[in-house]
């Protein structure tokens, strides 16, 4: 597996409306798009910064993956996404490798991404996810 680059950077708050003025002033741009990922339960708003964007999600259900990180760690960093190409493969290098997987295989994410998750109790604390951008 060899990243490209880091796609995103994914940070926890509790609400957008509060955040996206925040990093539309220190970024120096405006955020570019807003999104509700229904099946993981977040809005996410969007900020690019040459390759690699900044994700802010808020939770849409206290008991959804970033409903449950914000109870108990606060607002933060939650995430942090690699681009690869051949998401297929790298999930299966990381499995051989003892990696454990949240997702055993793609899935759709933000922005039309496919995605997979690692496990942070085997990524040494960092939610890690991998994902591949199908149209470039
Ligand atoms: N970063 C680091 N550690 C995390 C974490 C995160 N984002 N989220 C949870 N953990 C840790 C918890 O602190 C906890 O550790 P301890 O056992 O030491 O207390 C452990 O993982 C289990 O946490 P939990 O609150 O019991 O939560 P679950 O096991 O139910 O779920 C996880 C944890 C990572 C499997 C789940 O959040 C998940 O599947 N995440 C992937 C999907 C996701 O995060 N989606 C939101 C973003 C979507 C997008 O970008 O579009």
């Amino acid at each position: 597996m060899k990243p490209s680059h880091i796609e995103h950077i994914g940070i926890a708050v509790k609400t957008l409306d509060e955040a996206i003025p925040y990093y539309e002033k220190l970024l120096g741009t405006e955020c570019y798009a807003v999104e509700e990922v229904k099946d993981q339960r977040v809005r996410t708003a969007f900020f690019k910064i040459g390759q690699t964007k900044i994700e802010l999600l808020e939770s849409t259900d206290p008991e959804g993956p970033v409903g449950k990180f914000i109870e108990k760690k606060g607002e933060g960093i939650h995430h942090i996404a690699f681009a690869v190409e051949g998401l297929e493969n790298a999930l299966e290098e990381a499995k051989e490798s003892g990696i454990r997987l949240i997702d055993e295989k793609p899935r759709m994410g933000a922005e039309g991404l496919h995605i997979a998750f690692l496990h942070p109790k085997s990524t040494f604390g960092v939610l890690t996810e991998l994902c591949e951008d199908k149209n470039k």
